[in-house]
């Protein structure tokens, strides 16, 4: 039983942070399955790596459109381990998608961009109503942009 009102105030504020931050290694935790649920998905063979096809598919998958040029350069430098499959194929294994998928996320000027807009869950998730407001704010600033813009002879 807490001595005062000071100290039970305190207590309350610790064991919320304790159970915020507890829902948050279950954010992660749950952020991490769903990853390796698109690697598996990806894995047409059911090997437990992705060769250079399955990848792209990965890519595109996730919404990440690039040239052939691109995805091979790509596929380099996400194979680091350089251990072949059986038959000498170069392969991805899970932990070279999750640290390539992290990667992508673990940019300074997103990760600020990102903690901005998360409030719930700062900086770990968004929700359905952060995400909404978030791209509302972003449209409504492209309008101003294309509407700030000089209209060029032959617009309407
Ligand atoms: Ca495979």
């Amino acid at each position: 039983m807490a001595k005062n009102s000071s100290t039970a105030h305190c207590w309350s504020r610790t064991l919320r942070r304790i159970v915020g931050a507890a829902k948050n290694i279950e954010i992660q935790k749950e952020y991490e399955q769903h990853l390796k649920g698109q690697f598996a998905a990806a894995d047409e063979d059911g090997n437990g790596t992705l060769a250079f096809r399955e990848f792209a598919g990965l890519l595109q998958q996730l919404n990440i459109d690039l040239s052939e040029g691109q995805l091979a350069r790509i596929f380099d430098e996400v194979n680091t381990d350089r251990t072949p499959a059986v038959g000498g194929e170069q392969v991805i294994d899970e932990q070279e998608f999750l640290e390539f998928y992290h990667g992508l996320l673990d940019r300074q000027e997103l990760r600020e961009i990102f903690r901005a807009c998360t409030h719930r869950c700062r900086g770990l998730a968004m929700t359905v109503e952060e995400l909404h407001q978030f791209l509302t704010l972003q449209q409504r600033q492209q309008v101003r942009r294309l509407v700030s813009q000089p209209i060029s002879p032959g617009c309407i």
